[in-house]
């Protein structure tokens, strides 16, 4: 498959809470976003997605919907999303918008109707457990930490939620609650959006059974996701849901956003002939350095050992080689639940900026459809908050209550993996210049900026032109107009070289080689005898000029694309 709009765009992740605030609440906006499209639209950008904008009490900063049908009071009004619609399309640029599926907000009234007796008519849109001798009806763990059920006094049952307790998880056996699911979804395509990000999509369907897990020690929940993901009548409720609405929109695009997915999952959910979703967002390469066994009392992400470069270079193959010709892909480093790239796989130190070249270099030469994140590419880092109270993530407080409420683990070692791991890194406010507040408000932000705003900021790097964002600018520019780096295929070489990474991309025209040394040393590499090194061009580089040869003397983090036998 060739030709479709999301398979050459360019998709820029916006978390609107902290991208742009044009009203001066300290909040960003809808508003905000439509000042800010001429900017993404000179970056390279074709399509934004914007993380969910809809009524909520924002227990889950708008994850936890309270109305579908309408826009939170501090992003704006209906009108402003028809305006962004509007400014987008004027622009040729496309609007996907975060559908999310899994739970609402226990503030929305169909859990308010739900919660208040056995016999409601909207009881089973939820899901409603007796307890088991006192206990709750599994233990189970949350994504969030604790259990996934909470009690509820009105009717004296449990109900299901695998995110926050305000979060209640829906019940998609239920036919009536699948028909008002659609009738939203097709609200939405009525109103002109180009596309969806299906929101934890892969947890739509439980196992009914609910079995018990084995106890680990220390632990009163157990971590057994499987439990409820990526189970086989997902595919079921994804068909059924297109039949009823996005099939009679060829031009809309839906991702589907599927934590733990593997690749058998992914070609279930994408492969071309199946008719679910267009591409995947799925999770394989972004948490290849945690140490489970470190601490058992947390959740894997909040663990760390340092990466064995060889583990992300598989990880590449797999999906690149794997889904080559049967599913398009989507290329990531970040998004509002990772900690930032450089911080995470990269360095905050003073080779950032190079590093960050090599880091966009790496991933977005290869197949499939990028999606940067607000702030990837300026190099915006993580944040070290001194008080927990500065942070705002409801995952941290879930977590900290769970550890240190309950003796687990002290203040200190919680604040330390706050600030390796924790999703605030992603959220705090977008670093427009050197101005109060980074230039982002003209009043106290929601959430603190992070003080390295003087330095990294994106009105310094527009100036600047070796700046990383004119980088990215120029490797969208290279990418969007050389079908071999959309379409090619991908071989990777020296699969087990610690330390650089060398792959190429081709088709029968053209073929391109790139070569980047991921790390802060200096090293040496022999290109492999079946890469042809004369009559080669350079197209694309981060630090200088630097000719192919057999062996290579690369600096650290330095990253080269060369066009082969040109
Ligand atoms: O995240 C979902 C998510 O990360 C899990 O579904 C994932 O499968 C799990 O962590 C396994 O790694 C989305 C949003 O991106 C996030 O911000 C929300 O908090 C969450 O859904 C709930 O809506
Ligand atoms: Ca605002």
């Amino acid at each position: 498959m060739r030709g479709k709009w999301w398979q050459e765009a360019v998709i820029y992740e916006i978390y609107p809470r902290s991208f742009y605030d044009a009203n001066g609440d300290g909040i960003g906006d809808l508003q905000g976003i439509i000042q800010k499209l001429d900017y993404l639209k000179d970056l390279g950008v074709t399509a934004i997605w914007i993380c969910p904008f809809y009524r909520s009490p924002m227990d889950d900063n708008g994850y936890d919907v309270s109305d579908f049908y309408s826009v939170a009071e501090e992003y704006g009004t209906m009108d402003d999303l028809k305006a962004l619609i509007a400014e987008l399309h004027k622009r040729d640029m496309k609007l996907i918008v975060d559908l999310v599926l899994n739970h609402t907000s226990d503030e929305h009234p169909w859990f308010i109707e739900s919660r208040k007796s056995v016999d409601n008519p909207y009881r089973d849109f939820y899901i409603w457990r007796k307890g088991n001798n006192g206990q709750p009806p599994t233990n189970w763990e949350s994504f969030f930490g604790g259990s996934v059920w909470e009690y509820d006094e009105t009717t004296g049952y449990y109900y299901m939620h695998i995110f926050s307790k305000k979060m209640p998880d829906l019940n998609w056996r239920n036919p009536k609650l699948r028909q008002e699911m659609y009738r939203m979804i097709n609200w939405y395509l009525e109103l002109g959006v180009d596309g969806f990000r299906v929101d934890a999509v892969a947890h739509l369907s439980k196992n009914w059974e609910f079995p018990n897990h084995e106890p680990i020690p220390g632990k009163e929940y157990v971590a057994c996701y499987h439990e409820f993901s990526n189970r086989p009548e997902v595919h079921d409720y994804i068909r059924e849901m297109n039949a009823h609405t996005m099939n009679r929109y060829p031009d809309v695009v839906t991702i589907g956003e599927a934590g733990g997915a593997s690749l058998e999952d992914t070609l279930k959910y994408c492969a071309y002939d199946r008719n679910e979703f267009h591409m995947l967002i799925q999770f394989d390469h972004c948490w290849l350095d945690t140490d489970p066994s470190s601490a058992p009392y947390v959740p894997d992400k909040w663990t760390w050992k340092a990466l064995d470069l060889r583990d992300l270079k598989r990880s590449f193959k797999k999906y690149q080689q794997g889904l080559y010709g049967k599913v398009w892909n989507t290329i990531y480093w970040s998004n509002h639940d990772q900690p930032r790239i450089l911080s995470h796989y990269g360095t905050e130190g003073e080779q950032w900026e190079v590093c960050g070249k090599m880091l966009a270099t790496v991933l977005y030469m290869q197949g499939g459809t990028p999606i940067i994140y607000q702030g990837e590419e300026i190099g915006m880092m993580n944040v070290k908050f001194e008080h927990l109270t500065d942070y705002r993530d409801v995952e941290i407080f879930t977590l900290y209550e769970e550890t240190v409420g309950k003796g687990l683990a002290s203040h200190e070692e919680m604040m330390e993996r706050i600030h390796r791991r924790s999703r605030d890194n992603a959220r705090t406010p977008m670093q427009w210049s050197d101005e109060p507040y980074a230039g982002f408000s003209t009043s106290e932000p929601w959430i603190k900026v992070n003080p390295n705003y003087k330095q990294i900021n994106v009105e310094e790097q527009l100036k600047r032109e070796d700046s990383l964002l004119n980088y990215y600018k120029k490797l969208f520019r290279i990418r969007q107009s050389t079908p071999t780096l959309i379409y090619g295929d991908f071989k990777l070489y020296l699969e087990h070289d610690e330390n650089v990474v060398l792959y190429t991309r081709s088709d029968k025209e053209e073929t391109y080689m790139i070569l980047c040394n991921f790390f802060d040393r200096h090293v040496t590499v022999e290109i492999p005898e079946d890469i042809e090194v004369q009559n080669v061009t350079l197209i694309l580089s981060n630090i200088r000029d630097c000719a192919l040869q057999r062996q290579m003397h690369l600096l650290p983090y330095e990253a080269l694309v060369y066009r082969l036998n040109a």
